[in-house]
């Protein structure tokens, strides 16, 4: 990297080509991320000419740039949103305060965790969604999750941005780990739970963007409120991104709804097995897939009472998504009642001190946000005069993470047996026969315009383009 090439490489806005320290470090780290880049990212398509956006500037021209590009040769650039002049630190303790431009040693440890924990996200699901390329079912979907997984790759060069410019020898050291923890690695697994799932088919790639990437929404707007200013910067502008990631879950599902009720009219019933001979995904299914993948992604905003949270909270380090909306931004001296098992298979509430329990509160913006797009995919159901309504199942239900870690319940939030749970699961939950059914439809389809059967084709191509338009040319 010379500095007359880097801001091609490398577009940037952080000044990249007058610090030789940075250069260096990412001099040393850019051929491990390329060598990840081809061993664990998208599987049998680097020689694909892809056609995809590009971030190379945070104004409304520059951050996304459309063209045809192989995926090793993407410019992954490291962006912050513009600064806000005079911006002050609008939560916890140092409320009303100036921001930091630089790591303050006494948070440096909760901040690197809290930096290296977004990063490890990013490149996980990559990893998840590797094999996806292999069955995708047309050229436009197989383009979407290209995209999804180029920019994930760019946030991860957000975060390793940040390790090295401001955290030294161990920041680099952690940028290393960020490449060497693998998806579903026992021996070296990634840090959350649900980035250790496997994302095996497009069904569970749609669920993942819709819930999974909207908890990296919610945990984005946390960062972004950060006191430590360049991680809010660079989280804002993530943010920017991540917003095609939950379009391209939310469109994928309602599609696969709308093939499903397709098919019930053709045939004239709603008989799961009959529907499966036919191809499609039936409508209970969908559900027991929301139910997965929503309580693993409930998982991931940590316990209801977390002193982690308080002291994020605390020292400023982390806020609530959209901090300004909220009356009260120190949270001293308040409580909130957090409903927890009583121990004797029923339910009570705790009061825990506010700060604590900050986890439960963006778990609850969280849910909410979920909400929209499942109303929207059940008035398309309704419209189609189907007697069918896809529900959220509650926070309680199948919980590993939290208060009600291990407690069953049934999917309206009631404690129960463990019996019964074990009994019913298959009810609530994708049993082995749903998954392999689901695998078993997964055939690649990369003709320009064909769609797989089991899924309706995009209203609308990308970027005003057509829907037949060659996303992708493979050779
Ligand atoms: N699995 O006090 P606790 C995204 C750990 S997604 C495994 O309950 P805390 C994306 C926790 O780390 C957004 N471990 O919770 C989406 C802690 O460990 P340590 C990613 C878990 O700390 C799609 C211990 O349990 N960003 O961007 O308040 C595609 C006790 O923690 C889990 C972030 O998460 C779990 N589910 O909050 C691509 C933001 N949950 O520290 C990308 C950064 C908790 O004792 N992370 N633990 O070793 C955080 O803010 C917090 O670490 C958490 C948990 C929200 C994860």
């Amino acid at each position: 990297m010379t500095a007359v090439n880097l801001q091609d490489q490398i577009p940037n806005n952080v000044d990249l080509g007058g610090n030789r320290a940075l250069q260096r470090a990412l001099e040393h780290w850019q051929p491990h991320f390329l060598d990840w880049w081809q061993e664990l990212g998208p599987a049998g398509f680097q020689a694909a000419d892809v056609y995809l956006r590009t971030a190379t500037s945070v104004d409304a021209k520059g951050w996304a740039t459309y063209g045809t590009v192989k995926m090793p040769d993407y410019r992954w650039g490291i962006l912050l949103a513009d600064p806000t002049p005079d911006r002050k630190i609008g939560f916890g303790d140092h409320f009303g305060e100036d921001v930091w431009q630089e790591v303050p040693g006494e948070h440096r440890a909760a901040l690197r965790n809290l930096i290296v924990t977004q990063g490890d996200t990013e490149p996980a699901s990559v990893e998840q969604q590797r094999l996806l390329g292999q069955t995708c079912p047309s050229l436009y979907d197989l383009r979407n999750l290209f995209q999804v997984n180029v920019e994930e790759a760019r946030h991860l060069w957000a975060m390793v941005y940040l390790l090295h410019a401001y955290f030294g020898r161990n920041g680099r050291e952690e940028a290393e780990e960020l490449l060497h923890r693998h998806s579903g690695d026992p021996n070296n697994p990634r840090i959350l739970a649900t980035f250790n799932e496997p994302v095996q088919e497009w069904l569970s790639f749609y669920m993942f963007t819709y819930f999974t990437d909207r908890d990296g929404k919610y945990q984005l707007k946390c960062l972004a409120e950060s006191a430590f200013d360049p991680l809010a910067r660079s989280t804002r502008f993530m943010l920017t991104e991540e917003a095609h990631h939950m379009f391209v879950g939310d469109t994928g599902v309602s599609r696969v709804i709308r093939r499903a009720m397709e098919m019930m009219k053709e045939l004239g019933t709603d008989d799961p097995q009959l529907l499966r001979q036919h191809g499609v995904v039936d409508l209970p299914l969908v559900q027991r897939y929301v139910n997965y993948w929503f309580t693993s992604s409930v998982d991931l905003f940590g316990s209801e009472a977390s002193s982690n949270a308080a002291s994020y909270f605390a020292a400023g380090l982390k806020g609530r998504p959209d901090e300004p909306t909220f009356e009260d931004h120190v949270c001293k001296d308040t409580t909130y009642a957090l409903e927890v098992p009583d121990g004797k298979g029923g339910v009570t509430t705790e009061e825990v001190p506010m700060r604590n329990a900050v986890n439960e509160i963006v778990r609850q913006g969280y849910v909410k946000d979920c909400l929209v797009g499942i109303s929207r995919w059940n008035r398309l159901i309704k419209k189609a005069d189907i007697d069918f309504e896809i529900t959220l199942p509650n926070r309680r239900f199948r919980r590993g993470i939290g208060a009600w870690a291990g407690v069953p319940t049934d999917p309206q939030g009631n404690p129960i047996s463990a019996d019964e749970f074990a009994a019913r699961k298959d009810e609530w939950l994708p049993s082995e026969a749903d998954r392999a059914y689901v695998k078993s439809l997964m055939k690649q389809v990369t003709e320009p315009g064909k769609i797989a059967g089991w899924i309706a084709p995009p209203e609308r191509g990308i970027n005003s383009l057509p829907v037949d338009y060659e996303y992708v040319k493979l050779h």
